[in-house]
């Protein structure tokens, strides 16, 4: 039968320690699909440009104080108040690369003591992601990586906790890319991982919803 239904985008999300090479990689991958002539759109959490997130950047950056719970609620509304036009973009052929999502959420803010299954909570019915490509690298290892900036949890003390939550949240969904390999190694094995998801995508396979 005639079906004049677009084929969706896919929703690839790329998560892993400050410094372990995300931004430099989601913006090679933009060029890469766009190449293609797969419509595609790079997007990053927390984002900055909205009025909370203008909260969040003022408290990542210590210009401002909140209580932990504040502080992980509001990366969530930051997720919500995306939402739907997220759904519109995927489901209007779209294909999104997103900088960090509710892994960095989860994984950051249990670092910081709160319960694992309160902080998912905020996050059910988010859009999950098709693909969740995990950056692997090690604190110390980043680290070295040009160091720092002076962002809040920008220490290698806590990017452990943080290294050690994200193990506990990923599953055998994710794929792990060793990013400690030259950056033409990584940019390949994304980009393989990616192809295949976008084509999954495209054959019809249907939206889901976090936390599954
Ligand atoms: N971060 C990011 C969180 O603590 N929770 C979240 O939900 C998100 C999306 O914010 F340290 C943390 C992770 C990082 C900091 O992120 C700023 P970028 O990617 O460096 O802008
Ligand atoms: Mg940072």
């Amino acid at each position: 039968t005639e079906s004049s239904v677009k084929p969706r985008g896919a929703l690839i999300v790329l998560e892993g320690l400050d410094r372990s090479g995300k931004s430099t990689q989601c913006a090679k991958l933009l060029s890469f699909l766009n190449g293609l002539g797969h419509p595609t759109e790079l997007w990053r959490f927390p984002d900055r440009e909205t009025s909370v997130g203008q909260m969040i950047s003022a408290y990542l950056s210590n210009k401002s104080q909140l209580d932990d719970h504040t502080i992980h609620l509001l990366f969530s509304a930051n997720r919500w108040e995306k939402r739907s036009l997220m759904e519109e973009k995927l489901k209007t052929g779209t294909t999104l690369i997103v900088d960090r999502y509710s892994y960095s959420g989860v994984a950051f803010s249990s670092a910081k003591g709160l319960d694992i299954d309160w902080c998912k909570a905020p996050e059910i019915g988010l859009l999950a992601p098709d693909s969740v490509l995990y950056l692997d690298i090690s604190p110390e290892r980043a680290a070295e990586r040009g160091g720092y900036g002076d962002e809040r949890y920008e220490r290698v003390e806590f990017q452990k906790k943080v290294a050690d939550f994200y193990q506990t949240l990923g599953d055998s969904s994710w794929k792990i890319i060793n990013a400690s390999d030259a950056m033409e190694e990584v940019e390949k094995k994304i980009q393989q991982v990616v192809l295949d998801q976008v084509k999954e995508c495209t054959e019809g396979k249907p939206l889901s919803l976090l936390w599954s």
